[in-house]
């Protein structure tokens, strides 16, 4: 057998996914140079779409293929914007073998360059979401209360819309790897609400891609990729950017993952908080399944109105915590205006003193004498905690925060149960006047989609890289 590699996941950031050099089958891409439209590459499977050979292609006018009309209107595409070119008939084309298609066209910018993608319109089910029903998904989600219950109606939305046997939001944390805050799932679908995924699976440029096309959808996860191909006459060795094409041939890692986590097709959509992705809306299904035109427009809707949502969001219920804690805080200013001893005042203010920073325990000391309202170790302990605290390094500020007291010394690993967070403030550092405010020990159970640690694994020979392939729930639990 093999060696064990050690796998570095910032492997996974080094893969160019915009110039894959291929294309997903289910659709042709054409690639035209501006100045005088003549096409100069073509995806290799441009006779099973459109019916014409790559070589009677290369080399010829745009015109040719979608006519004046389609090419003239080209002109009015803005950089980096999509445009419709509307729907062309593959028997009207010039010289063309398939028979009654239909293929919706639309063009995007790549460097220097114009392309096209020709995507089969096609009849099932699903593709074509009624306008109505896209409507009120988006209505409900004025009842939202939270990110949280609107992430909840959004996968209720996507899926009732997508017909998807999996939808999960999924939320970045700020170090990169996210969880699954909301899930609509099939009945007979394990549930992974809550699971927690290495930043690894998702690496950056991936995250990227999200920001700047924000809807992205893989058919088939067992696919075979369609090379571009080039006019040998056209000297054209530049690759093409395919960020904006919706066939854009996915990473062969990532198909993998797909395959392994039992999943043939995604849709997925960016949710964006101002200049940064803040999660993604994740579609699964179990078998293959095309996420047309009208379906990724919807998708694409959703998505930035979720956005656009998740931000007043995001302000409303810090402006709600804001409120409270400005009542709290008037509360015991009122109590301190009164002629009544510092330490008083603030031993009977001491239940504000608790709710202003949602602590279970406070002691505070003045004039050397230490008072302790709700659960604390007492006034010994309590000073033992704020000798510690005062030699942790500070940046300036008069607080001290820990989320860990046992880790900043053994000895208190007893008292966990009512002293582990500590927050201490220093009134007046030369009479050594302070208020240490305490919260119990909250140990947490993360369950992980497979074993973060495992990530992937390198082949040294090949350089080939490997997903994991278990996503069984991996539970984690971190102390103190
Ligand atoms: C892309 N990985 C992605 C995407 C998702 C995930 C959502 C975006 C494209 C898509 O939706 O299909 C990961 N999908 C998840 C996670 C869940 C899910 C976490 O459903 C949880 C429920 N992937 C690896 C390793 C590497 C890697 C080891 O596991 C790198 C070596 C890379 N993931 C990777 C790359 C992409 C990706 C490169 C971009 C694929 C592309 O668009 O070309």
């Amino acid at each position: 057998g093999k060696l064990p590699v050690v796998f570095d996941p910032d492997l996974c950031e080094r893969e160019a996914i915009h110039i894959p050099g291929a294309i997903q089958p289910h659709g042709a891409l054409l690639a035209t140079r501006p100045s005088g439209w003549r096409i100069t590459h073509c995806s290799a499977n441009l006779a099973e779409i459109l019916g014409r050979t790559p070589h009677s292609v290369l080399g010829t006018h745009l015109a040719s293929i979608v006519g004046p009309a389609a090419q003239g209107s080209l002109r009015d595409l803005r950089p980096y914007a999509k445009m419709s070119l509307g729907r062309l008939a593959a028997d009207a084309v010039p010289g063309s073998a398939v028979p009654r298609r239909t293929l919706q066209l639309s063009a995007f910018h790549s460097g220097d360059r114009v392309c096209i993608d020709f995507e089969p319109v096609r009849l099932d089910a699903g593709q074509q979401p009624p306008e109505d029903l896209l409507r009120s998904v988006l209505d409900s989600f004025k009842s939202a209360t939270s990110q949280d219950s609107l992430c909840a109606l959004a996968v209720a939305g996507l899926q009732t819309i997508s017909g998807y046997d999996r939808v999960m939001a999924y939320r970045f944390d700020r170090t990169g790897p996210g969880s699954v805050v909301a899930e609509a799932h099939a009945p007979h679908l394990e549930s992974w609400l809550g699971r927690r995924y290495p930043a690894s699976d998702i690496p950056a440029q991936a995250r990227r891609q999200y920001m700047l096309q924000r809807v992205g959808a893989v058919a088939d996860s067992r696919y075979e990729p369609v090379p571009l191909l080039t006019g040998r006459r056209l000297e054209d060795a530049t690759p093409l950017d395919l960020t904006y094409s919706a066939l854009r041939s996915v990473s062969p890692v990532h198909r993998e993952f797909m395959c392994n986590m039992g999943t043939a097709a995604s849709l997925t959509v960016g949710l964006s908080h101002g200049p940064d992705l803040w999660g993604l809306l994740i579609c699964h299904h179990a078998a293959p399944r095309v996420a047309g035109p009208d379906l990724r427009a919807a998708a694409d809707l959703i998505g930035q109105v979720v956005s656009l949502l998740l931000g007043s969001l995001n302000e409303a219920e810090s402006f709600a915590a804001r409120n409270a804690s400005q009542t709290t805080l008037h509360d015991i200013t009122e109590r301190l205006s009164r002629p009544e001893a510092l330490a008083e005042a603030l031993g009977h203010a001491h239940t504000a003193l608790l709710r202003l920073v949602g602590a279970t325990g406070v002691a505070v000391r003045i004039g050397g004498v230490c008072r302790c309202y709700g659960q604390t170790p007492g006034p010994v302990v309590a000073a033992d905690i704020v000798t510690v605290l005062q030699a942790v390094p500070r940046t300036g500020n008069d607080l001290i925060a820990v989320d860990g007291l046992s880790r900043l010394d053994p000895k208190f690993a007893s008292f966990a149960a009512i002293a582990s967070g500590a927050l201490l403030l220093t009134l007046d550092a030369a009479a050594e006047d302070v208020i240490l405010w305490l919260r119990p020990e909250r140990s947490r159970t993360t369950t992980w989609g497979g074993n973060p640690d495992a990530h992937g694994s390198l082949d040294r020979e090949t350089g080939r890289i490997t997903p994991r392939t278990s996503f069984a729930a991996w539970i984690q639990s971190i102390a103190g």
